[in-house]
């Protein structure tokens, strides 16, 4: 596998999670969210048959609605330890979808060939492996910046290791244009940042 990149929106503690669901509801990050992951980039377009790849653990599957699951015009890779885990497919989405027992099948899994960009999405027993990892770019960081009660957190990032990229670097590697600065929903404020490894 080449390289990948965590996508994530946390608070300024880093809380990520409350109940094994979001703690909010961002539309615009959820719009980015999708965009990111879905995007492929421009100099693979050409081939046929390519998307992106998303990596998430079984709790974060569980907390997508049904309705979203799988995640569309994406390859999605489910971790659980458990073999027998019951992705309750329907017929029509089975290929786009499989489970793997570990975050390292996972990226055997994926597919120079068939899969564009890398992106593990969660939870927070996926992001601690992951950003350890030797192949982990890019971090896609929506900073939350109200106080809102976690009990999930995502891992510190250690500024030796990643660099937070300016805004451009940011609209570079989305290859789209993204709001910049703090920005506000309701009584939410968030900012969307970009780490690259050094
Ligand atoms: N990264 C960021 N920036 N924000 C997030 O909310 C986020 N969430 C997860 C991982 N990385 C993130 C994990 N949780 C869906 C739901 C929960 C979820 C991730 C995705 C989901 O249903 N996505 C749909 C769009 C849904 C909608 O439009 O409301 C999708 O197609 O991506």
């Amino acid at each position: 596998m080449t390289q990948f990149a965590l996508i994530v929106a946390a608070t300024e503690e880093l809380g990520i999670g409350l109940l094994s669901n979001l703690p909010w509801r961002i539309p615009k990050d959820m719009a980015f969210f999708k965009h990111v992951t879905s995007h492929v980039p421009k100099a693979l377009q050409q081939q046929s048959n390519v998307q992106n790849a998303v990596i998430m653990g079984r709790v974060t599957w569980e907390s997508i609605p049904p309705k979203f699951r799988p995640l569309d015009k994406r390859y999605n890779i489910v971790v659980s330890r458990n073999p027998t885990y019951d992705l309750l497919l329907a017929d029509a989405t089975q290929q786009s979808t499989i489970l793997v027992d570990s975050l390292e099948s996972a990226f055997k899994a994926v597919d120079p060939a068939r899969h564009a960009r890398v992106f593990v999405i969660g939870g927070a027993q996926m992001y601690n492996l992951a950003i350890q990892h030797a192949k982990c770019s890019h971090i896609l960081l929506t900073r939350v910046k109200s106080k809102m009660d976690c009990d999930t957190f995502f891992p510190a990032i250690d500024d030796k290791t990643f660099r937070l990229a300016s805004h451009q670097e940011l609209e570079d590697y989305v290859e789209q244009q993204v709001l910049e600065g703090v920005q506000k929903h309701k009584e939410l404020e968030y900012e969307f940042t970009l780490y690259i490894k050094q």
